[in-house]
């Protein structure tokens, strides 16, 4: 399993975001106390693991701690990687790279060696220097991106010229190297300390769905509540708030990681509040299938479509929006069917999918476009509403397929800004033949249900007395 799998389950299951950090402050020892050293830190930190393990989301040792005392304290950074369950996932701080075959060394002594699930790289050699540890496909990096330490700000904020489609502008340094890293690999996230709200907030704007390592909790001053405030993903995951010294040197760091778990969930509770809105069922396929019906979406006569076409039945999903828990459920039926695809932003076709779209961008806390499909001739006249990073891959949305010939309107505006279309999810497929430049453009088109069944489901609503909703 990955290393973001793996930690994020561990997340899910515990109920907890925080890294708590083991590094033994550092001791100046005598030649007789080294001998015992190893022992001493791997007790202690045994200890600390036991008490700490039910509030953990993962442990971070920093290895500047254990390589102090040579290979004695090497020893001890064994041993406690031995003692911390399969299931919980390791960081080793070490912040290491080089040239290319000096990196492939420090990949092996990080990964095969030590076994760590993922370390902390220096992003500042740029991508062929962290090729070498990508090629471990199960585990991950944190690539410092702002740092907490003071001095770090004349660099780390040095304005840096970016241009893209429309205009150019000053960003600082750390953005600019996070829009760089982040393109090197999926199992990339970044290093952002608690010591600068700011840049956790640019950072989680500009890319909602990466997971973010922040130490500077507690011994170094930032804020718990900002860092969580403002880096956490919509889905309540998306950061590690470190903590080492604050927990590690506690003479009760099982409280101590207990407090800091509590509250970074008291956070987590009010949130899903907001969310949550109001109480809605869960419903089977058929339930659901049912409830579109009786709400009077599908309707029979004889009605003209797009197309010119007529038709015997008419599908109006746009009447969903007047019952928001039908409306939310319905959103749950497109996160099922986009739970397993690959994408950053969440495309809806204007205007029915919008208010659906809006609901499923919400819940999955992806973010949401639309393609203008006239442009305005007043404001700003954009092509795409909302905003968007050339290259990423989005998902199209819409209520309704027939032949798929203004879902092609829509991928057009996508493709020409650069982003790239390979799924899109309707609620109800009207099975008619697809537009060739659809079938030939390769998109994979994904229906929660085809117009048959919905037909089926009406003649048996209609012969049934109406059900309370
Ligand atoms: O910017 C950084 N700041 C920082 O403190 C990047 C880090 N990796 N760290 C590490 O996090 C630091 O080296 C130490 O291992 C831990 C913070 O420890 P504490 O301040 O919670 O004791």
């Amino acid at each position: 399993m990955s290393f973001f799998k793996k930690l994020e389950k561990n997340c899910r299951e515990k109920e907890t975001l925080l890294c708590v950090g083991l590094d033994p402050p550092l001791e100046r020892l005598n030649n007789d106390r080294i001998n015992f050293i190893s022992d001493s830190i791997a007790s202690k930190n045994k200890s600390v693991i036991e008490k700490t393990l039910s509030f953990a989301a993962c442990y971070k040792l920093n290895i500047a701690f254990y390589e102090a005392y040579g290979p004695k304290g090497l020893e001890a950074l064994t041993e406690t990687l031995k003692v911390i369950p399969k299931d919980m996932p390791t960081i080793i701080d070490a912040k290491r790279n080089d040239i290319g075959n000096t990196a492939e060394a420090y990949a092996e002594s990080l990964f095969n060696f030590y076994c760590a699930d993922c370390i902390t790289i220096n992003p500042y050699l740029g991508r062929e220097s962290v090729l070498p540890y990508l090629g471990y496909r199960d585990k991950a990096l944190f690539a410092l991106c702002r740092t907490t330490n003071p001095g770090s700000d004349r660099i780390q904020k040095i304005p840096v010229k970016t241009s893209n489609l429309n205009n150019s502008y000053d960003s600082p340094l750390y953005l600019e190297i996070a829009r760089e890293v982040l393109t090197w690999g999926e199992q990339i996230g970044l290093v952002v300390g608690a010591t600068d709200y700011t840049s956790i907030s640019r950072i989680r704007k500009e890319f909602p769905g990466i997971w973010m390592l922040t130490p500077g909790i507690g011994a170094q001053g930032g804020s718990l509540e900002k860092a969580i405030q403002l880096g956490m993903r919509d889905d309540g995951l998306g950061i590690l708030p470190a903590v080492s010294r604050s927990i590690y040197t506690d003479s009760r760091p099982g409280m101590k990681a207990k407090e800091f778990r509590d509250r970074i969930n008291s956070l987590l509770q009010s949130r899903k509040k907001i969310f949550q809105g109001i109480d809605i069922k869960k419903s089977t396929r058929e339930e659901l299938l049912n409830d579109i019906i009786q709400e009077g979406c599908l309707q029979f006569g004889s009605f003209k479509l797009k197309s010119g076409k007529t038709s015997s039945y008419y599908l109006d999903l746009r009447l969903l929006i007047s019952n928001p828990a039908l409306l939310s459920r319905t959103a749950d039926a497109y996160i099922g069917m986009l739970k397993e695809l690959d994408f950053q932003r969440i495309a809806a076709v204007p205007i029915s999918a919008i208010p659906v779209a809006s609901l499923v961008s919400l819940k999955l806390g992806k973010p949401l476009i639309y393609p203008r499909l006239t442009v305005k001739d007043h404001g700003t006249g954009k092509k795409i509403e909302g905003n968007y990073i050339p290259g990423e891959k989005v998902v199209l949305i819409d209520d309704v397929i027939s032949t798929g010939k203004s879902k092609m309107e829509s991928i057009r505006v996508l493709k020409t800004a650069g982003l790239k279309v390979s799924d899109m999810a309707v609620l109800v497929n009207r099975g008619e033949k697809l537009n060739s430049e659809l079938v030939k453009s390769g998109i994979k088109l994904h229906s929660y249900a085809d117009i048959n069944e919905l037909i089926g489901t009406a003649k048996q609503v209609n012969n049934t007395p109406k059900s309370k909703q």
